[in-house]
C-alpha cells in the first residue's frame, strides 16, 4: 500500500522556524514498523509552513496514497482538520488515520463529522497498532481485534481496548526509517538536527503533563546498541545535532551516565546533543553526571524547573522532582544546584517555567521571571495549558479558570487560563514583555557557536522575538500594550497554516462533544 504520513505545520513562539525545525520522531518510527513491502513517505509540514496546501496537493497528487496518517498535538487540531478536509477533496478513497497526543487523549474530537473526521484513531503508542491496521486494510479484514484502535463504521464508532505499552526489548521495534522523509531542511540554529529516543515513559505524575494519561506511569528503555546505531544513522543522514526526545531520560541516572560513556567510546561525541532533564537528578548526581554529559557532547539541557515557588510546585505536582537531597535528607529546591553543575561544565540551561497558576499574582510571576533573567541561558516560559486528560485540566475546570476553549490557542505561550488574581491577558503580557529581552541576552552565545547562522538569520530571529513592536514602540511613543495586542493579532493570523478553500475558517469544535466510546 502507499502510505503518506504527515506532521502538522503549526509551531509556537519558542520554536521560530527561522531557527528551529525539528523532525517528528513518531512518523519515521511508524514508517519503519509497517511491513517492508509498503511504500511510505514522511513529510514534516513544519518545513513548508508557508506553502502547506500546495505541498499536500503535490504529495497526494504524486503518490495517490491509500492511507494518509496525521500526527497531531492539541494546538494543531484545527490545522489537522483542515488537512483532512483537503486530503479528502483530493483523494476521496484514501483512508485517514490520526495519532499522537491529541487524537489519543481527545479521540472524540476527530470523529464528529465525516467531512473533517478521521476513519481511524490510533491511541497511545502507534507502531504495532498501525502495522496491524495497514495489514487489515490490505487484506480487507476486520478491525475489531486491533488493540489501541478507534474506528468508524458507517455512523458507528468502535473503541477497541487499549494496547499495553511496548517494553522496547530486543527487536520489539525496528529503528526509525529516515529514508522515508520526502522533505528536508531540519535545523537547530543552523545545524542539521535529528531526533532519537533511548527510552519511553516516566514514573512521576506532574499534573500538567500529558504523558501519564497517554501511557500510564512506567519507564522502558532501548538497548544501547540500538541507540548508538540510531545516532549513527541520524549522522549518516546529515545530522550534526541530536535531540534526545525521551520523556524523562534522567529517571535512571546510572543508565544515563553509562549512555554518555557509550557515546564517548563509540566516538559519537562530535555531535551536539540536547536533552530534557529533571533538576533533582542533575543536582543530586551532577558531580559525576554533568562532566560526562559535557564529554559526550551535550550542549543544551532543557531543565523542567516549572516554578520557583513551593506553592506553585505543589499545584503542578512537581515538588518531588525538584528536590535536592544530601546524605539521605531533603535540603531544598534542586534548581540552583542543577544549573550550577550544568554551567560549570559548559552547558547551556534552557529554563522551563510555568507561570499563571491559580494562585499567581503579579509578584509571584515576577519572582519567576526575575529568576529566569538571572539564572537561565534561554527562557522557555509557558502558561499552564489544559490539555485533554491531564489532572491540571480538571482542576482548572473545577475552579472555572479556563477562559478559552479554542484549542488552536493551546500552544503553551498563549494564556488560556486566568489565575484567581489576574486575567489571562495580563499574565501573558507580563511574560511576553520580560521574555523577549532574556532571549536577546543569549545571542552572544549563539554567535560563538553558530556565527554564520547568526549573520544570516540574526535579523529574522530578532524580528520574530519582537513581533508586534515598531519603531514607535522602541522610541517609547506608544505603550507596550499596543505592541502586545499587535503581536497577539499576528499570532492569531499566522495560525491559519492552511486556507480552507471554502469558508476560509473552520469553527472550533466544542470540547463537550458526545462520548463516542461505545
Ligand atoms: C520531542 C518533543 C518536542 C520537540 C519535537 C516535537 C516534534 N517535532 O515532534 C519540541 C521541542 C520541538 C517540542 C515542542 C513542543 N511541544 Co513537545 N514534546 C516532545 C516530547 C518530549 C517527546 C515527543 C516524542 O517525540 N516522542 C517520541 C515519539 C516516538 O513518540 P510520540 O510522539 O508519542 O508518538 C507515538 C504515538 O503518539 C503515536 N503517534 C504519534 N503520531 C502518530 C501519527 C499516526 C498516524 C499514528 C498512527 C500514530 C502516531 O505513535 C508514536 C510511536 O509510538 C513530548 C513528551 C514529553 N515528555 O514532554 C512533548 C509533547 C508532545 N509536547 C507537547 C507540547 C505541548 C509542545 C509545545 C506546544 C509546547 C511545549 N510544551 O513545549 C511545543 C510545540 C511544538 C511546535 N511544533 O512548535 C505536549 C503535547 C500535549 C498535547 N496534548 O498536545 C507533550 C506531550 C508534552 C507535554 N507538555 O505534556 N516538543
Ligand atoms: S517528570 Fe517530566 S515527563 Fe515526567 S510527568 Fe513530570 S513533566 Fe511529565
Amino acid at each position: 500500500m502507499k502510505i503518506l504520513l504527515l506532521s502538522m505545520p503549526d509551531s509556537f513562539e519558542h520554536m521560530p522556524t527561522v531557527g528551529i525545525r525539528m523532525p517528528n520522531g513518531a512518523l519515521t518510527s511508524l514508517a519503519a514498523n509497517v511491513d517492508a513491502h509498503h511504500r511510505v513517505a514522511v513529510a514534516d509540514l513544519v518545513l513548508v509552513q508557508d506553502r502547506v496546501r500546495p505541498t499536500v496537493c503535490r504529495l497526494v497528487g504524486d503518490m495517490n496514497p491509500d492511507v494518509v496518517g496525521l500526527s497531531v498535538m492539541t494546538f494543531q487540531r484545527e490545522t489537522a482538520k483542515k488537512i483532512i478536509r483537503l486530503v479528502r477533496s483530493l483523494q476521496p478513497n484514501a483512508r485517514i488515520v490520526v495519532g499522537g497526543y491529541d487524537p489519543s487523549l481527545a479521540p472524540e474530537a476527530y470523529a464528529v463529522t465525516s467531512a473533517c473526521g478521521a476513519d481511524f484513531i490510533v491511541r497511545g503508542e502507534g507502531e504495532q497498532t498501525f502495522q496491524e491496521l495497514v495489514r487489515a486494510l490490505e487484506a480487507g479484514e476486520r478491525f475489531d481485534g486491533i488493540a489501541g484502535l478507534t474506528y468508524r463504521d458507517g455512523e458507528d464508532v468502535h473503541r477497541n481496548p487499549d494496547r499495553a505499552v511496548n517494553r522496547l526489548r530486543g527487536d520489539a521495534l525496528r529503528p526509525p526509517k529516515r529514508d522515508a522523509r520526502v522533505l528536508n531542511g531540519y535545523t537547530l540554529l543552523g545545524r542539521p538536527v535529528d531526533v532519537i529516543e533511548t527510552s519511553r515513559g516516566c514514573t512521576f505524575d506532574c499534573s500538567f503533563c500529558s504523558i501519564i494519561a497517554m501511557r500510564g506511569r512506567n519507564f522502558h528503555t532501548f538497548d544501547f546498541e540500538r541507540v548508538l546505531d540510531d545516532i549513527r544513522d541520524a549522522r549518516a543522514h546529515g545530522a550534526r545535532a541530536i535531540f534526545i526526545v525521551d520523556d524523562n531520560i534522567t529517571l535512571d541516572v546510572r543508565r544515563f551516565e553509562a549512555l554518555c560513556r557509550a557515546i564517548i567510546e563509540a566516538k559519537l561525541n562530535g555531535l551536539h546533543y540536547l536533552v530534557q532533564a529533571m533538576t533533582s537528578s542533575i543536582a543530586n548526581h551532577g558531580t559525576t553526571l554533568a562532566p560526562l554529559m559535557r564529554r559526550a557532547g551535550f550542549r543544551y539541557v532543557f531543565l523542567g524547573i516549572e516554578n520557583i515557588l513551593e506553592e506553585d510546585l505543589a499545584f503542578l505536582r512537581a515538588s518531588s522532582k525538584n528536590r535536592e537531597r544530601k546524605n539521605g535528607k531533603t535540603v531544598g529546591n534542586a534548581t540552583l544546584t542543577a544549573i550550577d553543575h550544568l554551567r560549570r561544565n559548559g552547558m547551556y540551561v534552557v529554563g522551563g517555567l510555568i507561570v499563571g497558576n491559580p494562585g499567581d499574582t503579579r509578584e509571584s510571576i515576577e519572582a519567576n521571571l526575575e529568576f529566569a533573567r538571572r539564572h537561565v541561558d534561554w527562557p522557555y516560559i509557558q502558561h499552564p495549558t489544559p490539555y485533554p486528560g491531564t489532572p491540571m485540566t480538571a482542576d482548572f475546570r473545577d475552579r472555572d479558570l479556563i477562559v478559552s476553549e479554542r484549542v488552536e490557542e493551546y500552544d503553551g505561550t498563549t494564556a488560556v487560563v486566568r489565575s484567581e488574581h489576574l486575567s489571562a491577558g495580563e499574565i501573558e503580557f507580563q511574560r511576553w514583555r520580560a521574555e523577549r529581552w532574556m532571549k536577546v541576552r543569549h545571542l552572544p552565545a549563539v554567535l560563538r557557536q553558530s556565527p554564520l547562522f547568526l549573520l544570516r538569520h540574526g535579523r529574522g530571529m530578532m524580528r520574530h522575538t519582537f513581533r508586534g513592536c515598531t519603531l514607535r514602540t522602541v522610541l517609547g511613543l506608544e505603550s507596550e500594550r499596543a505592541a502586545f495586542e499587535r503581536y497577539r493579532e499576528m499570532r492569531r493570523v499566522e495560525r491559519h497554516y492552511v486556507d480552507d478553500g471554502d469558508s476560509g475558517e473552520v469553527p472550533s469544535v466544542p470540547l463537550s462533544v458526545p462520548d463516542l466510546s461505545t
